[in-house]
């Protein structure tokens, strides 16, 4: 099952679910405790609560009728680093000083956690995501994300943008907040999957393609079996001595980065496509200095 985050033409926000690409709206007026996304997320049954809200006579909207939104209320975003071993390898090469880190983090048992962003600056399906106007070398970074409820359990998935400024994480590993953590830094969507049957770690693929001027300038694709941490573990240590009361998600790695000669330009568009899940669609901005 599918969940969307969508604004109406009246400006009015709705949660919908998703089906074929038609858009369901949920009666959220039904049930008293529940207004937003993250309280059908956070519900015991999310599924069940989710049929007692569809309006059965209903007619669904269509892409046209609606805005996307990022589906997140007032989760913190969070995410982990050098997941894969393509990652791993990028991050020696660029950093020479931090090297041996990115080289030990891989294999320790503590994995490398970040807090990403707040809710206020991730951009939804067709927002803008930027690039620093102090970074010359920027990419998207392509990341299953994890929806996590306030008792940490796993609810759903999503696909998430991690932007980086690799130049300013490259020349000192202790500037990564920077690198990592800005306005529009992070994008989200297009909906929540909360899968029927237990997510497919082994057959999830997930492709990044940067197009510009019409062209297709970067593609490529991993999947999630490449991934070296389980998601539960990952959650684990998310939830060490910290407590998200209202949600948390997070961002799982990136496994794709494109070669070091390439930088995202003002005017590019990220796709990033996650089977099961959909296409997060970005334009890319980058402000002069
Ligand atoms: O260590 C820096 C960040 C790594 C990261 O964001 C990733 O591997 O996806
Ligand atoms: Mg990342």
């Amino acid at each position: 099952m599918k969940l969307a985050k969508v604004r109406l033409s009246d400006g009015t926000i709705h949660i919908a679910k998703v089906d074929q690409d038609q858009f369901y709206l949920l009666e959220m007026t039904e049930v008293e405790s529940v207004s937003t996304l993250s309280d059908i997320l956070h519900s015991p049954d999310p599924k069940g609560l989710v049929n007692f809200l569809q309006q059965p006579d209903r007619e669904p909207l269509t892409g046209a009728d609606i805005k996307l939104l990022a589906p997140i209320d007032n989760q913190e975003v969070w995410a982990a680093g050098v997941t894969y071993k393509r990652s791993q390898v990028a991050r020696m090469e660029e950093s020479e000083a931090g090297a041996s880190h990115y080289d030990m983090v891989y294999t320790a048992p503590r994995p490398e956690l970040f807090f990403k962003s707040t809710a206020s600056r991730v951009s939804g399906p067709g927002d803008p995501v930027r690039v620093r106007y102090d970074s010359n070398w920027s990419v998207p970074e392509p990341e299953l994300t994890l929806v996590v409820s306030p008792e940490k359990k796993l609810v759903g998935f999503t696909i998430g943008n991690d932007m980086s400024a690799r130049d300013i994480e490259g020349e000192n590993p202790l500037y990564l907040p920077q690198a990592k953590f800005y306005n529009q830094a992070a994008g989200l969507g297009p909906c929540i999957l909360i899968p029927e049957e237990p997510f497919d770690k082994d057959g999830t693929k997930i492709n990044l393609t940067i197009m510009r001027d019409g062209e297709t300038v970067f593609t490529d694709e991993t999947g999630t079996d490449q991934i070296v941490r389980e998601f539960d573990e990952l959650i684990g240590w998310l939830g060490r001595e910290n407590d998200y009361p209202d949600g948390v998600m997070l961002m799982t790695g990136t496994g794709i980065v494109p070669d070091d000669d390439f930088s995202l330009e003002d005017g590019d568009e990220v796709q990033i496509e996650i089977s099961g899940i959909g296409t997060l669609i970005n334009p890319v901005v980058k402000a002069e200095e």
